[in-house]
């Protein structure tokens, strides 16, 4: 057992060590030894974790996957979730945002709408103290210390697999039809800006028109149905939309304009719902490019890690009976 005045002398060096980091902004983490967890002042370790989530809204079967994830794994986990759905609209979630500073929650996540006009409410929760988390999109900020981090998928990547397939699986001239997601929102341009960085080296593969469906089913179906109608409906090709659902209404209204979607029309699109798959059993979608939303458990391992201060690795226990066959995988 150490003595009191050399366990004192260590406790003092990796103080002055910690303080020194933090000095030059760097933040300290303690590895393998037991960290105390942060004490509300005057209370013991932070047990129950409030964490306010302001939710895009229900626009897609990707938007409702996400969400129960996002619930289930904080009612795993025990923690307090005050969640709100704002419908897909800027001016719900920022008023979600302002309620989570009066409850004081600890943490605060959010999947922005659109990318712009977050500073003001953002630097507001900064100056209350509270930590926040960005989940599948982007916000459009000077400052980056706003936020911890961003969860997410690579969007960018996700719009150049979608015109890989295309170059990889067609041939001849491909006239595309582009159905983007909500204006504004960083997944609708950053899915633009990869599909336009393949198609740039393949002359053959145009998009001859692109307009908004909003994320959404019912809009991806009026949307087709009023481009089939005009003289550029007669030229089309090719339809790549920003996720499924979009692509799923298309489809619809293709099938009931008297086309084979899939075969005269080659369709990719993005999120990979089961909806997309039976559309692809079903031979009226060509592809959909995964954009996982059971993000939960990476969401509530970060909320966690900053919020308790510590992350338990996995481990287990062994006895004979089990050694023959473990130490076959053993990596230490
Ligand atoms: O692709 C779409 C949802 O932000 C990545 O939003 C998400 C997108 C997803 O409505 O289905």
């Amino acid at each position: 057992m150490k003595s009191l005045s050399r366990r004192a002398m260590g406790n003092w060096k990796q103080w002055v060590m910690c303080l020194a980091l933090a000095a030059c902004g760097v933040t300290a983490v303690s590895c393998d030894r037991k960290a105390q967890p942060p004490k509300t002042p005057g209370k013991g370790p932070k047990t129950k974790i409030v964490m306010g989530f302001a939710q895009v809204g229900s626009e897609s079967d990707w938007r409702a996957a996400n969400t129960v994830s996002i619930k289930a794994e904080a009612k795993k986990r025990g923690i307090d979730l005050r969640f709100v759905d704002a419908q897909q609209k800027q001016e719900n979630q920022i008023k979600a945002l302002r309620s989570f500073i009066t409850q004081k929650v600890d943490i605060i996540a959010f999947s922005p709408v659109v990318e712009t006009g977050w500073e003001p409410i953002l630097r507001d929760i900064k100056r209350a103290g509270i930590p926040v988390i960005l989940c599948d999109r982007r916000v459009d900020v000077t400052d980056h210390s706003l936020y911890m981090t961003y969860i997410g998928p690579d969007v960018v990547e996700e719009g150049r697999k979608a015109a890989r397939w295309f170059v990889k699986n067609t041939s001849g001239e491909v006239k595309v039809f582009e159905m983007r997601g909500t204006p504004g929102a960083s997944c609708a341009a950053e899915r633009k800006q990869g599909f336009e960085d393949v198609i740039k080296d393949h002359s053959r593969i145009k998009i001859i028109h692109s307009q908004d469906g909003n994320f959404e089913r019912g809009r991806g179906k009026e949307v087709m149905e009023a481009f089939l109608k005009s003289p550029q409906g007669k030229q089309f090709n090719a339809l790549f939309a920003h996720n499924d659902d979009m692509a799923l209404g298309a489809i619809q209204a293709m099938k009931e304009a008297g086309l084979k979607p899939g075969e005269d029309i080659k369709i990719v699109s993005i999120d990979a719902v089961k909806a997309a798959f039976e559309a692809m059993i079903a031979g009226e979608l060509n592809c959909t490019v995964e954009c996982n939303p059971l993000l939960g458990p990476q969401l509530f391992d970060f909320v966690e890690a900053l919020i308790k201060k510590h992350i338990v690795i996995k481990e287990g226990v062994f006895d004979q009976s089990q050694a023959k066959e473990a130490i076959k995988t053993r990596e230490y």
